[in-house]
């Protein structure tokens, strides 16, 4: 197959879509595809040079004309510039606002028949959908990009039920690279935060965002360390993380609890775990689950989005009600108490994460994806 020339655009913070993204175009570039981000800053995981991956910077300059800085022009132009300087094949953006909108506009300015794909992930829809100042243009970036995926059907189905576009919607699940997402050894770890070999270890991995539920995370912890000896750690930071600390605070788990802030290598955190929580109350699909999977750690999580198109009940983990902490705690308990039980949800969910999440898989869905637009002309 011809290499093809592509150009992404994602949000370059922190959080399951911009890891989706960049990831996706280290895998390409891997590939022998030829990988131009374009972003307002850096994505977080591009921390290194790469072999045909090459970035390009969206600067907003701020004009005393404008009351907001004008970035989904300055993205508009700078994808039309990187289009025609590099004639790229298509885009693939992350997000229908604004990067779908973005990417049309950029079509419409550049002199190429450049192909958009589009890449729903779940706030877009979940939170952005119900807002009437944006709805239609999220419908807009849906209908005029070539191609939309979604990362659950999930989503798929929310984003008919919410912006009614007409539309067929791919689902493309998240992935994981295997050669990063597995058990390590971190003897060292379990040394270094002083757990014992009789506790177990539940974690936690947010945003620390209102729709994660931490509070939920702390309160089913309660439960469960106050039957078993147990450690908490929770990783990650956000608006959320004053209340968290509060209720551990009035629970008096301190010791229990080790906060660690946004982190990297969370393989080695993983592999320390025997539990994740996942209690959201939105989740578009819950890339998390699927990273402590790949180590080994089975998930409970919530009945809510794409979570349960992730777990498969009472073989990688369970699914358990949004709030209903004392159910959440009865099977963590039962998981974590039953040494056999354990292993073989391990070993499951390892095996599921191989079976249908692996990223050569995923990686191979997309360049279907981008084969069939380009071949339709
Ligand atoms: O979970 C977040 O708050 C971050 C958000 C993002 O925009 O990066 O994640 C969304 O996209 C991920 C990658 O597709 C999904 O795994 C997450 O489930 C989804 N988050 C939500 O739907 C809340």
């Amino acid at each position: 197959m011809k290499k093809l020339k592509i150009g992404i655009t994602c949000y370059p913070t922190v959080g399951g879509s911009g890891v989706i993204a960049t990831e996706l175009g280290k895998m390409l570039a891997e590939r022998g595809h030829e990988i131009h981000f374009i972003s307002s800053s850096i994505p977080f995981r591009l921390n290194k040079m790469y072999p045909n991956i090459y970035y390009h910077q969206v600067e907003v300059n701020q004009y005393a004309v404008f009351q907001y800085p004008p970035y989904d022009l300055a993205l508009s132009s700078k994808m039309a510039e990187v289009i025609n300087r590099e004639e790229l094949d298509l885009l693939h953006v992350h997000y229908a606002i604004p990067h779908a909108v973005c990417a049309i506009l950029a079509k419409q300015m550049s002199n190429r028949d450049v192909k958009i794909v589009t890449t729903l992930h779940g706030t877009d829809i979940t939170v952005l959908g119900y807002d009437p100042s944006l709805a239609m243009g999220i419908r807009f970036g849906i209908e005029k990009s070539d191609l939309v995926t979604a990362v659950s059907n999930s989503l798929i189905a929310q984003t008919y039920e919410v912006i009614e576009p007409n539309k067929e919607i791919i689902p493309v699940y998240n992935f994981i690279d295997e050669r990063i997402y597995r058990k390590v050894d971190v003897s060292h770890l379990k040394k270094e935060f002083a757990i014992l070999d009789t506790e177990k270890v539940v974690i936690h991995v947010s945003n620390f965002r209102g729709v994660k539920r931490v509070t939920d995370v702390v309160k089913a912890f309660k439960h469960i360390s106050d039957q078993i000896p147990a450690r908490l750690l929770l990783v990650g930071d956000g608006p959320e993380m004053s209340k968290v600390t509060k209720l551990v605070d009035e629970f008096q788990l301190r010791h229990k609890v080790l906060f660690l802030g946004k982190q990297e290598n969370l393989e080695e955190l993983y592999s320390l775990s025997d539990l994740m929580l996942l209690l959201s109350e939105k989740e578009s699909f819950g890339l998390v689950a699927l990273e402590a999977m790949a180590c080994g750690v089975p998930v409970i999580g919530t009945n809510v989005g794409g979570i349960p198109e992730v777990i498969v009940p009472n073989e990688t983990g369970f699914i358990c009600e949004l709030g209903d902490v004392e159910d959440i705690a009865e099977h963590s308990i039962k998981l974590l108490t039953d040494e056999k039980k354990h292993a073989q949800f391990a070993q499951n969910s390892i095996s599921r994460v191989r079976d249908y999440f692996r990223a050569d898989i995923i990686v191979d869905h997309y360049i279907e994806i981008y084969k069939s637009i380009l071949e339709t002309g």
